[in-house]
């Protein structure tokens, strides 16, 4: 056979953003992929994302394009005190995070599944919706369908999300995500009225990015603001710290009265963008983290996305590694791998992307104290910043392929 046209066979359990970027990567370099989908209809929820530099490089590198997008630059942090209304603006301190920019979610997931599923390089991956993967044998390559339809496959990856199910076949056991104390509103509202209402001047004003506003006292409350969808919309988040504990799930449709009962001492410049026109309806979200894993790989089967590493969302680098992840496993299942390459393809997928997925984990949950107790955090950092939003995860991709098997195999990409 002809080493350059053989194409693997690859299951993708999960059509998020992790599973349509792999999915995405890997159709590019012939593979034939499916993806396997527990919803009917599948859309992101209505909130919206920050896309930061990291993430937008192997976007790029993909073929995403930046119009479809709709994103807002992200150029710096404006944070206020929730009571005096005091501000202190923070430009990012590395010249390649400039290039961050915020999306709606929606908008950015259907860029994701044109490139999955359209027109394009290599052969349009199949989406099959209201498929939920009830097992998987990672050994054999094979998952179990909700109907008892046994699928085959070179490749397993797993990108269901926090509650994943491949992860469990793994790792040989359930590994719940525990809770984090940290519970959140999400709306989005409608920007076009906002220069109408003199106090929110501080939403507009200054730098072109996020605003934070945080609250006083021991227990963790912060806004954060920023617009999206070419800024037609703002998109509100408002972090709490939640006695309810694990027991509550999300729940929709949160009330205006629900979110002032938990911020309502805040400067009421601040509350007055809970007067903006809703977008959509809001929710309220319970945070949960995954402990760090033994392993994200065994036999055919290997993880990414939040099924390895999900975490707070205050470094806004979540689905960002997800996007890493999925482009360096393009970049290590180049045409041409074949079946006996896999092990050694997933050992240099795990030696690549283990560390940096759990510094992103664990630095996550850092934020929450370091925020709360007045240490420098993100916006403050250079070196974070450098960390994360300068990396090139497809050229650290492929120099992990050249130095492990370039020689060997002589592809190219
Ligand atoms: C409030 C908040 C703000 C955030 N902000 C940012 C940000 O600014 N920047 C950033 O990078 N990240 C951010 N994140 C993190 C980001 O949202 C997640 O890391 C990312 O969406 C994870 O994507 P995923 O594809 O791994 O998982 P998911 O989006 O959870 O997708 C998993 C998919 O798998 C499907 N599935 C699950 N089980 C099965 C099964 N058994 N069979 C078939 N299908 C299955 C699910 O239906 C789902 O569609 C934020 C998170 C939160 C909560
Ligand atoms: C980012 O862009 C802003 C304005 O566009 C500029 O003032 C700033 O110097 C840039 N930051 C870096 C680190 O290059
Ligand atoms: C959301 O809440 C509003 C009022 O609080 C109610 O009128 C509406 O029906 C609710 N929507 C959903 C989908 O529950
Ligand atoms: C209240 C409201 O506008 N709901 C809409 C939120 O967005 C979803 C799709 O993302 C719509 O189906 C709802 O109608």
């Amino acid at each position: 056979m002809d080493d350059s046209t053989f194409a693997l066979s690859i299951s993708v359990v999960g059509a998020g953003i992790a599973g349509l970027t792999v999915a995405t990567a890997l159709r590019r370099n012939g593979h034939l992929v499916q993806i396997f989908e527990t919803a009917e209809v599948k859309t992101e929820i209505g909130a919206a994302i920050s896309v930061p530099s990291n993430a937008l490089r192997v976007l790029d590198h993909l073929g995403v394009s930046r119009e479809n997008l709709k994103g807002v630059p992200y150029l710096g942090n404006t944070l206020f005190d929730a009571e005096s209304g005091e501000s202190t603006t923070l430009h990012w301190l590395t010249p390649g995070a400039n290039e961050s920019i915020f999306c709606h979610r929606s908008d950015l997931y259907e860029e994701l599944k044109r490139l999955a599923i359209g027109e394009g390089e290599g052969p349009p991956a199949k989406l099959r919706l209201g498929t939920k993967v009830m097992a998987c044998d990672p050994e054999e390559g094979t998952i179990m369908l909700h109907d008892g339809e046994v699928v085959h496959a070179d490749l397993v990856l797993g990108a269901d999300g926090i509650h994943s199910i491949i992860r469990t076949h793994i790792i040989g056991r359930v590994q719940k995500a525990l809770d984090s104390g940290l519970s959140c509103f999400r709306a989005v509202y409608e920007a076009d009225t906002r220069q109408d209402i003199p106090e929110l001047q501080w939403l507009t004003a200054g730098v072109c990015g996020a605003r934070s506003v945080r609250g006083r006292g021991d227990s963790f409350r912060m806004f954060f603001i920023y617009p999206c969808r070419s800024g037609t919309l703002v998109n509100f988040i408002g972090y709490y710290a939640d006695s309810e504990g694990a027991a509550r799930a999300w729940t929709p449709n949160a009330s205006r009265e629900d979110i002032i009962a938990e911020f309502g001492d805040f400067n009421p410049k601040f509350l007055r963008i809970l007067d903006l026109p809703i977008h959509n309806e809001s929710h309220r979200w319970k945070l949960r983290v995954l402990p760090q894993l033994p392993t994200w790989i065994r036999g055919r089967a290997a993880l990414l996305g939040d099924a390895a590493h999900a975490t707070l969302p205050l470094l806004g680098q979540g689905a960002a590694m997800a996007i890493e992840e999925a482009g360096s496993l393009g970049c290590l299942f180049p045409a041409g791998t074949r079946r006996e390459d896999i092990s050694a393809r997933f050992e240099a997928y795990q030696n690549l992307r283990k560390g940096r997925g759990e510094f992103v984990e664990t630095e996550s949950l850092e934020q929450m104290s370091n925020i709360q107790h007045g240490r420098p955090a993100f916006f403050n950092s250079l070196e974070m910043q450098s960390n994360l939003l300068e990396y090139d995860a497809i050229e650290a991709a492929h120099q992990c392929f050249n130095e492990r098997f370039g020689d060997k195999s002589g592809s190219q990409y």
